[in-house]
């Protein structure tokens, strides 16, 4: 196991950041870039949609990046070129809070996407559905989120307004793009495990509509480094007890997988109206 930059406690997560940024920079040959792009479960092909990629990078040679945990998760930066000529950065390496390596190591890739320059954060995942009609392979636009991990990005007093955290702006330029797209409160809990039913139905009591496990965490880092957070969530699975039936993860990675193509070709139809 090598060490990671960001595990010592005197480190500046930020100027890690920057650091990165710079690699970033040379090694894609990509001076600034506009938008980021974090591809959850299910939204991976979006990248090959979007534009031209122009450089890709495994994300373990970029500082404080780790290899990906799971299979099914890329484990790569890309650098992409959209026909608009704006740059997007597509980040497959998520480092997810259940890995245990700290909040730090999980908004490290946001705060680098700011350091490069996006003002755009585009942040996807694979959830629970809690709404019954949101069958397996429905993307959902989270219009904002509960935070259940008892943890934060932000160290020391720093006091930042979540409101209109999951921009308004950009939900609206997603529903013109796709009218039919329903939005949700997405809910962030430790995991790896799933929920019981009984965490289900209190998620439901607390106003949550989504279950999983990232974007929350991104979206606070994002918002801290000043950038506009797009969020969307594909349900992959009814959350515990919704559906009689219990969950395995690989039925999750699988609609993930049908859905696939779907929603990255509205992922790509969002990025192009931004
Ligand atoms: I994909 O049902 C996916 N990720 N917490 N619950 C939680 N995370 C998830 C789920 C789910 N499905």
């Amino acid at each position: 196991m090598s060490s990671n930059p960001l595990d010592d406690p005197a480190a500046d997560p930020f100027a890690l950041a920057a650091t990165a940024a710079a690699e970033i920079a040379e090694k894609t040959g990509v001076e600034r870039h506009d938008i980021a792009l974090t591809l959850g479960s299910g939204w991976g092909s979006a990248a090959d949609l979007i534009g031209e990629t122009t450089a890709t990078i495994p994300a373990n040679e970029i500082t404080g990046f780790s290899k990906p945990a799971l299979v099914g998760h890329t484990g790569t930066l890309r650098s992409v070129l959209l026909p608009s000529g704006k740059r997007a950065l597509v980040i497959g390496a998520r480092t997810h809070y259940y890995e245990g390596h700290g909040v730090r190591r999980v908004v490290h890739s946001v705060r680098t996407a700011a350091a490069t320059g996006a003002s755009t954060m585009i942040l996807t995942n694979g959830a629970g559905g809690i709404r019954e009609t949101w069958a397996p392979g429905t993307p959902v636009l989270i219009s904002d989120h509960i935070n259940l991990t008892a943890d934060s990005p932000l160290e020391g007093a720093t006091f930042i307004d979540l409101t209109d955290l999951y921009s308004a702006r950009l939900r609206a330029i997603a529903r013109q793009i796709e009218p039919s797209l329903d939005e949700g409160v997405y809910t962030q809990l430790r995991g790896p495990h799933y929920e019981t039913p009984a965490e289900v139905q209190m998620v439901k009591a607390i106003g949550g509509h989504l279950v999983g496990m990232s974007t929350a965490l991104e979206a606070i880092a994002a918002r801290e480094a000043g950038m506009e957070v797009l969020g969307m969530s594909l349900v992959t699975n009814l959350a515990a007890g919704i559906s009689a039936t219990p969950l395995s993860h690989a039925e999750v990675i699988e609609s993930g997988q049908l859905a696939e193509p779907v929603i990255s070709a509205l992922l790509a139809r969002i990025v192009a109206a931004l």
